[in-house]
């Protein structure tokens, strides 16, 4: 097996910190493909992922499984300790229930103004202000109910850290690496990504 990725992306990050959290030190290769000069474009990287993203996990018989949530799965079948989707069906659910609110309504919504504003990705897309102007307010109401979801609790999902504690820090990580801090009237957001931010997953 081969597991491909890129140190700074957020999908990427998001395996490497769930490998740290489960103390699991994979027994294969990892390959970074640079997104930073297009390797994800390259013939070579399309023939693994036609679709020209990380992160992917090239199998043996050379078939691969990308979407950084199908990988974690796979990885968390094959090392079930210690558990980082819930101990039965209804906290996995659960968990990625929320998990998968913060991929679509935060972090897709940032990766869409992403696109439309930054030099990064200029050409890729044809430019909208309304466009931003949607994925913005789509953003902020996804925030403003995570943040009450949150509640007091210290982690996102009941009273241990999971996989949707990871997927927010990533998110917000991505959201400080792209200068669009998190509104300081986020205070359960911000109180879960600083004390996340301390772990030896992302410390270590
Ligand atoms: N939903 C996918 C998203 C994969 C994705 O968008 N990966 C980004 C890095 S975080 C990428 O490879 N981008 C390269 C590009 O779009 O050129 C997942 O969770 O794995």
């Amino acid at each position: 097996m081969k597991l491909f990725s890129f140190k700074t992306a957020p999908n990427a990050r998001k395996i490497t910190i769930y490998l740290n959290e489960k103390g699991i030190i994979l027994p294969f290769e990892t390959v970074e493909v640079d997104l930073m000069v297009g390797e994800q474009n390259s013939q070579q990287f399309k023939k693994i992922n036609p679709l020209g993203k990380v992160p992917v996990l090239q199998l043996e018989d050379g078939s691969s499984i990308w979407e950084s949530l199908s990988i974690i799965e796979y990885f968390e079948e094959i090392y079930p300790e210690v558990p980082m989707i819930g101990e039965n069906p209804e906290e996995r659910a659960k968990i990625k229930s929320v998990e998968r609110f913060i991929e679509m309504e935060i972090m897709a919504m940032m990766g869409t103004m992403a696109h439309h504003m930054m030099p990064l990705f200029s050409g890729r897309f044809k430019r909208s202000q309304e466009v931003i102007d949607y994925a913005r307010a789509r953003q902020a109401k996804a925030m403003d109910y995570l943040d009450d979801f949150i509640g007091d609790r210290s982690f996102v999902h009941g009273n241990k850290v999971s996989l949707a504690d990871i997927s927010l820090f990533v998110t917000f990580e991505t959201a400080h690496f792209l200068k669009a801090s998190i509104d300081t009237k986020y205070k359960n957001i911000t109180r879960c990504f600083e004390s996340f931010a301390k772990r030896e997953s992302v410390t270590g």
